[in-house]
């Protein structure tokens, strides 16, 4: 079973993730499959000063010997640059209060205010350090090691935008060209529709404001039979669901065409079912997304999430301030226009962990090889079946 969690503030001197359950036996060397990701995670127009500031780069501190997993936990770090003018605020240590930079005037949109009362927060700080999305960066770089077990296991993953602001950008996937998204500003294929979008960021940074959109992520070289149709905690779209929605700022989760089937009849919802020599079993259309009753089709899986303007406005909403009970202005903060297109590497690393969870409870064993070998025999039993 692959798990793990995440610490760390988002002015903290580190972020940290333990990684358990990845098998023995994975090439794995940080600066070439993770720092790739950690990088991309950091792009995309719209973003805010942080990422001028920030180099994220993932140090191994267990799990890995000589370029290779060994079966143990992987812990990952990742350094805060920022820390270095923040070491006062966010000092663990005693003896410095108040500390300064408190926030009292909660966000709408953001967990200051729920999570304020939770926790009995009277300082905001203590909730948004940690509900930040900063923190995906340690998602995406426990991501990048289950993206490395995946491409062992020959499935590949990639992430992109399909709308920003309202902006459909062109649904046309080019899997021979994957690195035209690293270079393009907002990880689409449309230029066009790009124009139109940095346009609205613009103004929209302009106006004190923030954009939200629509992400995906997909995965083609899936085998049939991953997840399940038995026992509601094993179909694999819920699992992915709940993945997705866990991603700071999502609001809604669709795998496949999702809200669109429920619009139109089964007839143009439901993909017909075809099997030939040269493809084996096969569909012509992919509307489900590849899962049919919690259970991977060998279609590609597609998995598309919804993510809400970030909460904090430079043009902000009125509130009241916690402290004083007073109406205020919301705080603000530096923060990002918009995070669409990093966010749509984050729902790459966190699919990928279910994926390739779902990939060792079907072929698992305690090394690549094991899960490789059954792989391969799965896939010669589909094709005579
Ligand atoms: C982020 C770092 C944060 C924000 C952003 C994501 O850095 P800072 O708060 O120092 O500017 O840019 O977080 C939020 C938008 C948020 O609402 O918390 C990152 O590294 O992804």
């Amino acid at each position: 079973m692959i798990r793990f969690l995440t610490a760390g503030e988002s002015h903290g001197p580190a972020l940290t993730v333990i990684l358990d359950g990845v098998p023995a036996g994975l090439d794995l060397v940080a600066s070439r499959d993770v720092d790739p990701w950690l990088r991309r995670r950091q792009g995309g127009y719209g973003r805010g000063r942080r990422q001028a500031i920030e180099k994220d780069a993932a140090e191994v501190l267990a799990g890995v010997r000589a370029g290779r997993t060994t079966g143990a936990p992987i812990s990952l770090r990742i350094e805060n640059r920022d820390w270095s003018n923040w070491t006062d605020v966010m000092s663990p240590e005693p003896g410095n209060e108040p500390r300064g930079r408190a926030l009292t005037e909660a966000r709408p949109g953001h967990a200051d205010l729920a999570g304020g009362v939770k926790y009995g927060h009277k300082d905001l700080r203590d909730v948004l350090e940690r509900a930040s999305a900063r923190e995906t960066a340690a998602r995406v770089a426990a991501g990048a090691v289950a993206l490395r077990l995946l491409g062992a296991a020959g499935v590949e993953g990639c992430a992109r935008v399909v709308s920003l602001a309202g902006v459909p950008c062109d649904g046309g996937m080019d899997w021979e060209n994957l690195g035209a998204l690293d270079e393009s500003p907002l990880r689409t294929f449309d230029q066009e529709a790009e124009d139109e979008i940095v346009d609205r960021i613009d103004a929209a940074k302009r106006d004190g404001d923030t954009l939200g959109g629509v992400i995906e992520a997909r995965f083609r070289g899936v085998p049939i039979g991953l997840g399940s149709h038995v026992q509601w905690d094993r179909k694999l779209d819920g699992r992915l669901a709940q993945a997705a929605m866990s991603i700071q700022a999502m609001k809604g989760v669709e795998i496949g065409d999702g809200w669109r089937g429920a619009t139109v009849p089964g007839s143009d919802v439901h993909d017909a079912i075809y099997k030939d020599d040269a493809r084996g079993w096969h569909r012509r259309t992919n509307r489900s997304g590849g899962l049919e009753g919690g259970v991977t089709t060998g279609e590609e899986l597609v998995v598309r999430a919804a993510m809400k303007p970030i909460a904090t406005l430079m043009k902000p909403l009125p509130t009241v301030d916690v402290a004083s009970g007073e109406p205020a202005d919301a705080a603000r903060e530096r923060s990002d226009t918009t995070a669409v297109p990093a966010a749509s590497i984050v729902l790459l690393a966190m699919t990928a962990l279910v994926l390739a969870d779902s990939v060792c409870d079907k072929f698992g064993g305690d090394t690549v090889r094991e899960i490789t070998e059954r792989l391969e025999r799965h896939r010669a039993y589909v094709a005579e079946w």
